[in-house]
């Protein structure tokens, strides 16, 4: 069995191994003399992965796409060129590539990208600046790297990556902090505000996490519980609120939403008081109502 897998490869591989020393010419000397004899010895570029410096651009805005290259190959490559797509919404800019990358603007919708080599088993990362330009907030635009094949490539099927960005545009959060009396998580009729003050509210902030840019910041409520920020979108936001320690959070989604509380954590209840929201999903032009509801600490 093993003899006859054996023989049979040897047979399969005597045609690709001549084919292979003629191409490699004076460079199949410092190969590792197995992987010549096999006619294995190709590199084998790939795209690894592309992601951009903040997922939520907004117009105007120049960010950048980075794009892992990767020779997965047993064989060292030639030059490495590879052309990143810029689409409808999006600009190419000055380009500045990354240490040992040559880039140029190859035209309105492209960039070509030159890199000296990746040695078998190399990576290396390609950053490309886009600016955002005329695209529609709220939507998306694709950023597609393509590496061109080398003569030699095993596998030229996975030479092209892509991701896809969301373009910012801006929303309303807001909300109401009350005191609930009856701790029923309900905002009852004569159930009061709690206002802005060191007794009461003393920050209501939007927390998101890394790598998406947070616009709107914090604000802090008015005297009647209510609060608004206009804040940027297409990410996910939790509502977080710092309150005196006089309080605690009531509880969470009980009955009609409403008139209910949106606070479902508690993160610290000294020196202040510190609770949040579920994580909800901000788009462009969308209204989201985060209430508040507080209880006397006991
Ligand atoms: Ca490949
Ligand atoms: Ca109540
Ligand atoms: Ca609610």
């Amino acid at each position: 069995m093993r003899l006859n897998s054996l023989s049979r490869s040897l047979r399969d591989v005597i045609p690709t191994t001549l084919a292979g020393l003629a191409l490699f010419g004076v460079t199949a000397a410092v190969l590792p003399a197995d992987a010549v004899a096999a006619g294995r010895a190709q590199p084998d570029l790939l795209v690894d992965l592309v992601t951009t410096d903040v997922l939520n651009p907004a117009e105007g805005e120049t960010f950048t796409a980075q794009i892992d290259v990767r020779n997965v190959g047993n064989g060292d490559s030639e030059a490495v060129k590879v052309t990143v797509s810029v689409p409808p919404g999006l600009q190419t800019t000055t380009p500045y590539g990354g240490s040992g990358w040559n880039c140029t603007v190859a035209s309105a919708t492209s960039y070509s990208c030159t890199y000296p080599q990746l040695v078998a088993g190399g990576r290396d990362r390609l950053n490309v600046p886009l600016v955002v330009a005329d695209a529609t907030p709220g939507s998306t635009v694709p950023i597609t790297a393509s590496i061109a094949p080398q003569k030699r490539e095993a596998n030229p099927d996975n030479n092209t990556g892509s991701v896809t960005v969301a373009i910012a545009g801006t929303c309303v959060i807001r909300g109401t902090v009350w005191q609930d009396l009856d701790r029923d998580g309900q905002r009852d009729e004569g159930e009061p505000a709690v206002a802005d003050g060191p007794d009461g509210v003393l920050r209501v902030s939007l927390w998101a996490r890394q790598g998406q840019a947070v616009g709107g910041g914090s604000t802090t409520v008015n005297p009647d519980g209510t609060w608004s920020i206009t804040a940027r979108t297409e990410l996910l936001y939790q509502v977080r609120i710092e309150a005196s320690s006089r309080y605690g959070r009531t509880v969470a989604d009980m009955g009609n939403d409403t008139t209910d509380s949106d606070m479902v954590t508690s993160y610290q209840f000294e020196p202040t008081l510190l609770i949040g929201s579920a994580e909800f999903s901000a788009h462009h032009g969308g209204e989201y109502v985060i209430d508040a509801g507080l209880v006397a600490q006991t």
